[in-house]
């Protein structure tokens, strides 16, 4: 953790976001900490904690950073607008010669309650297929009937048969869609934790271009490019979205 970076902040703003945000970045830090040998990550010096308001409302971030020996960056983002737009942004991105998923999820909302609850493990394989040990295991979640699913966007092409992409509507749906990313997280860090690396600079490079693919679409969310653009300027939202949100190894 950047430990300067947040002693310059007023407090975590996890406390004063909607509840469901808060119980899902405290779910995913614990789930972690059980199953990972987690390490600082250095932060770039300017983006651990930044406030910005430009012609929109405030924006206030707060980045939390780690990585383990399977992932190059365990990245945990809480995020306000306002004061009323609570966004929770969670990616892991795999070492380069470990051949995993990405497991990422969004919630965004507020008083109004969340409108868009989202999580996955995204294949990044040549043939964008999971593993097999991913499928067996994530087979085997329970399913819950969802009142309100969403439908994704052109660019979501990367996301896999178990991606879950909801508007919650009760207190019930909330806990299923914990309950659900709390299944994928340790399924997650369990078979990551057993998988061996690769072993041919070939695989590597196919391992990086699906994850370079996976980061080029996310990158296309004008939703989240809107929101960094009002409180920041387009060029820093550019620069968030490549280097701190979806950024890669080139090959
Ligand atoms: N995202 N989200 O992370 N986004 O980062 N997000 C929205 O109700 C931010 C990820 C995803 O329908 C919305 O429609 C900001 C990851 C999808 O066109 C807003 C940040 C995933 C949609 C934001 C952020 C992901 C979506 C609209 C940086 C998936 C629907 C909310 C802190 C793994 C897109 C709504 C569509 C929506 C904003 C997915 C405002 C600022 C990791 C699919």
């Amino acid at each position: 953790m950047n430990k300067s970076t947040l002693e310059s902040a007023p407090k975590s703003i996890r406390e004063q976001q909607h509840p469901l945000i808060h119980r899902l970045a405290n779910c995913i830090e614990a789930t972690w900490q059980q199953h990972l040998q987690l390490s600082p990550y250095q932060v770039p010096e300017d983006l651990g904690y930044v406030e910005g308001s430009l012609e929109g409302e405030r924006l206030v971030i707060e980045n939390h950073c780690y990585q383990t020996p399977q992932f190059r960056k365990l990245h945990l983002e809480l995020a306000r607008v306002g004061n009323g737009l609570d966004i929770l942004h969670c990616v892991m991105f795999p070492n380069a010669e470990y051949p995993l998923p990405i497991f990422g999820a969004d919630l965004v909302g507020g008083r109004g309650g969340i409108s868009a609850a989202i999580a996955d493990l995204s294949p990044v394989s040549g043939d964008r297929s999971l593993p097999s040990t991913y499928q067996q295991h994530l087979s085997q979640l329970e399913s819950y009937p969802f009142s309100q699913p969403r439908d994704l966007p052109p660019w979501g092409t990367i996301f896999s048969n178990f991606c879950l992409f909801i508007r919650p509507t009760s207190p019930e749906e909330e806990d299923a869609f914990i309950q659900r990313v709390q299944g994928f997280l340790t399924i997650h860090c369990q078979l990551a934790s057993a998988t061996h690396p690769l072993t041919t600079s070939e695989a590597v490079n196919q391992n990086l271009l699906g994850q370079q693919h996976y980061c080029q679409q996310q990158q296309q969310n004008d939703k989240t490019r809107r929101v960094l653009e009002k409180s920041f300027g387009m060029e820093w939202a550019e620069r968030y979205m490549t280097t701190m949100l979806f950024d890669y190894v080139a090959v």
